[in-house]
């Protein structure tokens, strides 16, 4: 049920580096018409640090790994694209119709394809307000569950994020900052909040993973947090107000599940001014070019 790409497959059977990629992001986590061009950017990023990009989406019932141009741009543009998370991925396949994958689903499809690099924005975790609505992203169980290694800005700045931490912790997946023991958030560079470990190079990290792997501890994800340089981060300020006001407009329309985050990141782009997706934009392409050089030390190990 699943097509991997030509490009993606040779590059697995010869044990070349291969990154994997969400759609969700493409879809419902960035505005049009931008969303397009930057997903082919994403691209580029992964092949500028080594690698061979995958992204990963459902296209017209059929489970893709790697998509040509003109499925890229059916999920970047077309109006009937669902968000799918693991659960959703079955249904969805079966009824035939288009998805994109989130964190929890493009892991699982990765993994599933014996990719083991995965680049994305920041996490889905624990809402605010989530003792009250038991809001708390798939992405964690699925990430407990997955051997992946995701690089990622933290977790998405509209969370709770020490109680995300705290998850992360519970549920065995091992997180590390990229040069930084400072957890970051997103948008911002950091949270205020500590990581244990830091790692430093793509070497290092390509190291840690074959030792979950000779330690039997690789059905678990491992997370690497690599922050923005502070010079390129959202103004704290202007993230804090704008932060407010959407939370307050997404509990005034009642908005639940799975439209709470693509609401909540919608009213960013449009509460900024374009400084959101400035800075989202600039995070994304950082991760996939850390994520393909953290895949071609991997290889070369
Ligand atoms: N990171 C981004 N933009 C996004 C997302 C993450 O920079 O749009 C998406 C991912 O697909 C993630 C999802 O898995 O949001 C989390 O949604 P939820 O909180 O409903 O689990
Ligand atoms: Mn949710």
């Amino acid at each position: 049920m699943i097509t991997v790409a030509p490009e993606v497959e040779t590059a697995l059977a010869a044990g070349e580096a291969v990154v994997a990629l969400e759609s969700t992001i493409v879809s419902h986590g960035l505005p049009r018409p931008d969303n397009i061009v930057i997903a082919r950017q994403i691209e580029q990023a992964v092949r500028d640090g080594g690698a061979v990009p995958a992204t990963i989406a459902l296209v017209d019932g059929e489970v893709r790994v790697g998509l040509d141009d003109a499925a890229l741009e059916a999920i970047a543009t077309r109006d009937d694209v669902v968000k799918c998370s693991s659960r959703d991925l079955p249904i969805a396949a079966a009824r035939g119709a288009t998805g994109a994958t989130t964190v929890a689903a493009t892991a699982h499809l990765a993994a599933e394809t014996g990719i083991g690099l995965f680049a994305t924005g920041g996490l889905g975790g624990v809402h605010r307000e989530a003792a009250d609505t038991w809001d708390e992203s798939a992405d964690l169980v699925g990430l407990a569950r997955t051997d992946i290694c995701v690089v990622c800005a933290g977790v998405k700045s509209i969370l709770d994020i020490p109680a995300t931490l705290e998850r992360l912790e519970s549920l065995g997946i091992g997180v590390a900052g990229y040069k930084t023991t400072r957890f970051p958030a997103f948008y911002l560079t950091e949270s205020g909040y500590e990581l244990p470990w830091q790692l430093d190079s793509p070497e290092e990290i390509a190291a840690v993973l074959g030792a979950r792997g000779e330690l039997g501890l690789d059905g678990s994800a491992l997370v690497i947090a690599n922050p923005l340089p502070e010079s390129e981060q959202l103004d704290p300020e202007l993230h804090e107000r704008v932060l407010r006001e959407a939370l307050a407009a997404a509990a005034a329309e009642g908005v639940r599940g799975r439209d709470v985050t693509p609401f909540l990141l919608a009213r960013f782009h449009e509460g900024t001014g374009g400084e959101s997706l400035r800075a989202n934009v600039a995070l994304v392409l950082a991760n996939a070019r850390l994520a393909g050089q953290i895949a071609a030390a991997q290889a070369q190990a």
